[in-house]
């Protein structure tokens, strides 16, 4: 799979591409990563890709003929691949975007912008998705273009390390996921489970579900109410209260 980002930051992106398991992933060639600078698009002596908006006001707007040029050059040039807007007025990015992405797209052309915003023409025919990744204000797209890069490429088979089925990940079923440990068996007077030292694969198994049901309702009881319960998740919450009730009686 291809990233391509239209920035006016072309390193910033580029120190994203070339560190971790992201870097990994492009030398194995299963995922590319690209920036290309929209300043390179500006046909003025002085390279100008901003203007003072029409009707007044403070801050910039980015001109819509260079922006527009650097999207159709990288259309152009990759063919078939969606062209996302990267925008705090988008649709909300999530898990679910990032497997879709992952299971069905050839590539992705993400536009950034900075200063206050874009001509609104410039991207009115050329975008087919407008995404933001959350309702706060940042200073421009390219931050935003890295979490949803990062967490679509690490879905892609080969992309992290360990053949890991990434089913167990937290929101990929609506749960959190299970408590963590690893020696030593008492760190600051916390021990780690007994459960965990048996040995027992099933009991362990149990274990870790209940955990992460537990951790679900006590951090993030919202995703609880985006799905039923399951049998088996409702025979652990039954003994959860059961265990409760004799802490009580
Ligand atoms: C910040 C762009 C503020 C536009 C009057 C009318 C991309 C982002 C961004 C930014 C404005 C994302 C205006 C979550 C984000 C991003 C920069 C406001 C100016 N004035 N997801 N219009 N949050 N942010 N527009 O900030 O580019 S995805």
């Amino acid at each position: 799979m291809d990233f391509i980002v239209l920035t006016l930051f072309p390193e910033l992106m580029d120190s994203f591409f070339s560190h971790g398991m992201i870097s990994r992933g492009i030398e194995k060639k299963i995922i590319t990563g690209k920036s290309i600078n929209i300043r390179d698009f500006s046909t003025n002596r002085h390279n100008t890709v901003d203007d003072r908006p029409y009707g007044g006001g403070s801050g910039m707007v980015m001109k819509p003929e260079v922006l527009q040029a650097a999207i159709l050059h990288a259309k152009k040039k990759n063919p078939g691949f969606k062209v996302i807007l990267m925008s705090p007025q988008g649709r909300k990015f999530n898990q679910e975007k990032a497997l879709g992405y992952a299971a069905q797209c050839k590539g992705l052309i993400f536009v950034c912008g900075r200063y206050e915003g874009i001509d609104e023409r410039a991207f009115t025919h050329h975008i087919d998705e407008e995404i933001s990744i959350g309702d706060y204000v940042m200073t421009g797209g390219e931050v935003a273009s890295m979490v949803i890069i990062d967490s679509t490429a690490r879905l892609i088979p080969g992309v992290l390390g360990s053949s890991k089925s990434y089913k167990s990940d937290s929101f990929t079923n609506d749960r959190l996921e299970y408590a963590q440990y690893t020696r030593p068996e008492e760190f600051e007077d916390l021990k780690v489970p007994q459960i965990l030292l048996s040995g027992n694969h099933e009991k362990i198994r149990q274990w870790r579900k209940k955990s992460s049901l537990q951790r679900t309702f006590l951090k993030r009881p919202d995703l609880l109410e985006k799905r039923d319960l399951d049998a088996k998740e409702k025979i652990i919450i039954r003994q959860w209260v059961k265990e409760l009730k004799t802490l009580i009686e």
